[in-house]
């Protein structure tokens, strides 16, 4: 990486820290910013039908630069590619499954046909390795939606299989009281890298009995571990059948604890940049695709609530801080009042990290790309340590007595003595 690269990702990294820049140069952050943001989902007229395609293959994925891992994606991307489409477009999507695992596509605040829900065994069988199915709806209500997997949700959604579904509005109440003239869709979710892992190849081996047992014709209720009914399940049990939730020793601590946490699919310093200019109104779109609450702080200004789950609000409000809680959508509206490079983050710390050091995750930037030429360039004044690592150091003095934390309650000489028995 050259030194403008450098100064311009913030990616620097000393004695295992890494800096937020000072400065951006705003033209070469726009540059890097298109593989930081959603990328639309191509489609194809088929009469008066919209039609995407959408496949699951294992992927890569780097979300900071050093770090990558095998895991699942829609598309070879995280997250899956945006669709967008016109209230009441018909939509028809070809799902692919090019893994050896279970998938289905569940679509999250549409009013899809029961059939086309994606719940496996509820509204339609797993689609399994190496097939397709055709998914088809009118896309309502409008709004900010998403779609993701529904099969082995658990560990499938944090993996990867999650994207945004945006029904516009050409009459949208938001636009008419907002005249905004750009737009940002926000993933957020939050990635247990070691579960995928362990669970991944879990159920990589569980699907390869599966398939022998199939091939012998013995695959059966108690397999997949679905029933019909209770009665089914009752006589099951009764002819020595044990529900793998009876055997599982896993506690709650065993569950995802999440190490990465990712805004399109990328952690700080990798994170998207929301621009802005003086006096212009951008909205964001915030979907929560996570197990994990967000919340989300804007640096510097307030912003307007306009939606929630894709319904416009009557009577918007006024924030600066807001929980966004798993599987929620909102549209904010921010007005650029205030010129300068704002931190719009993650207030739950622990979720600004990436493998547990501090900063990384949830937390970016929103930039005025028309801060004046004098701003941009880096001053003495604008303490970026990249340019000059010892300027700011000057006049630093270490005070030498004041470098040991003591414990004021129990200082070493006042440990309570305690004598043990021999
Ligand atoms: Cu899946």
């Amino acid at each position: 990486m050259d030194r403008r690269d450098f100064l311009t990702t913030g990616a620097i990294s000393t004695a295992g820290m890494v800096f937020f820049p000072g400065n951006l140069l705003a033209g070469k952050a726009k540059r890097i910013n298109k593989e930081r943001l959603v990328k639309p989902l191509e489609y194809k007229m088929a009469g008066d039908w919209k039609e995407f395609e959408l496949y699951i293959d294992i992927h890569v994925h780097e979300p900071a630069p050093g770090f990558k891992y095998h895991t699942l994606a829609f598309n070879d991307m995280i997250p899956g590619p945006e669709i967008r489409v016109q209230a009441g477009d018909k939509v028809r999507v070809k799902f692919i499954n090019k893994t050896d695992l279970n998938h289905t596509i569940h679509w999250h605040g549409i009013y899809v046909p029961w059939r086309m829900d994606g719940v496996p065994f509820v509204t339609q069988l797993p689609v399994m390795p190496n097939n397709e199915f055709i998914y088809e709806f009118i896309a309502e209500p409008e709004g900010t939606h998403f779609y993701h997997c529904h099969w082995g949700t658990l560990m499938h959604m944090q993996a990867g299989m999650f994207g945004s579904l945006i029904v516009e509005n050409p009459d949208d109440p938001v636009k008419k009281k907002f005249p905004y003239s750009r737009e940002y869709t926000l993933v957020y979710s939050s990635h247990d890298t070691n579960y995928v892992r362990e669970e991944m190849n879990g159920m990589l081996e569980r699907m390869k009995q599966r398939s022998y047992l199939m091939k012998k014709g013995k695959f059966n209720h108690e397999q997949w571990a679905v029933f019909d009914n209770n009665e089914q399940l009752a006589e099951s049990i009764a002819n020595g059948y044990i529900p793998p939730y009876a055997t599982s020793r896993r506690s709650n601590s065993e569950l995802p604890q999440a190490n990465w946490f990712t805004v399109n699919g990328k952690s700080y310093p990798a994170t998207p940049y929301l621009f802005i200019k003086k006096d212009e109104m951008i909205r964001v779109r915030l979907i929560n695709a996570g197990a994990e609450t967000h919340n989300l702080h804007l640096h510097g200004h307030d912003f307007w609530m306009v939606a929630d789950d894709g319904v416009p609000l009557e009577h918007p409000w006024k924030r600066n801080t807001v929980p966004l809680n798993p599987g929620k959508t909102y549209d904010i509206i921010i007005e650029g009042k205030n010129r300068g490079i704002w931190t719009f983050h993650d207030h739950d710390v622990r979720k600004v990290t990436n493998n547990g050091l501090y900063p990384g995750g949830n937390l970016l930037a929103l930039v005025y790309d028309d801060l004046p030429e004098d701003e941009l360039i880096i001053t003495k004044h604008s303490g970026n340590p990249m340019l000059n690592p010892n300027a700011g150091m000057k006049g630093m003095k270490m005070n030498k007595n004041k470098n040991n934390m003591k414990n004021m309650l129990f200082g070493e000489d006042k440990l309570p003595k305690i004598a043990l028995d021999e």
